[in-house]
């Protein structure tokens, strides 16, 4: 009976401690936009091309890119970068129609500063992006790809 005891007790020991490391965790429970999104790079532009960068940011005026319309030529490198909030990018398909090569939605970033890289890869043209967790307030963009 005492080992039985022992067991029992061992086992409630180990099933909070199992709970204890669920509550640790930071990203329970954060919604993200698809299971296969990912947060990319560094990546380094072509010969010749340069890195676009993009800011995203959540303050007392809303939710929003800057710029809202930049402009890249192939072979740029487009940096999303993190300054307050959470957010994500994505090209939508349904917003581009008749575009190819859009890349995949992104993972969420939440931490300052973090990046998110996207290799400009794509036919020169303008495309739709946005902020999945704030379009609807106003988060969106449109990139023009420009032939050098
Ligand atoms: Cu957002």
């Amino acid at each position: 009976m005492r080992q039985l005891d022992v067991l029992a007790i061992s086992a409630l020991l180990l099933a909070a401690a199992c709970g204890g490391d669920k509550k640790a965790d930071p990203m329970a429970g954060m919604p993200m936009p698809s299971a296969t999104a990912v947060v990319n790079g560094p990546i380094e532009p072509a010969a010749g091309g340069k890195v676009v960068e993009i800011t995203m940011t959540s303050d007392d005026k809303g939710n929003y890119f800057t710029p809202n319309d930049p402009e890249a030529n192939p072979g740029d490198v487009l940096r999303f970068k993190l300054t307050l909030g959470v957010h994500n990018v994505n090209f939508l398909a349904d917003s581009n129609s008749g575009k190819t090569g859009l890349p995949p939605v992104s993972g969420l970033l939440q931490l300052p500063a973090q990046t998110h890289d996207i290799a400009v890869s794509f036919a020169p043209g303008t495309y739709y992006f946005q902020c999945d967790p704030h379009a609807a307030l106003g988060m969106r963009g449109h990139l023009k790809v420009v032939a050098k």
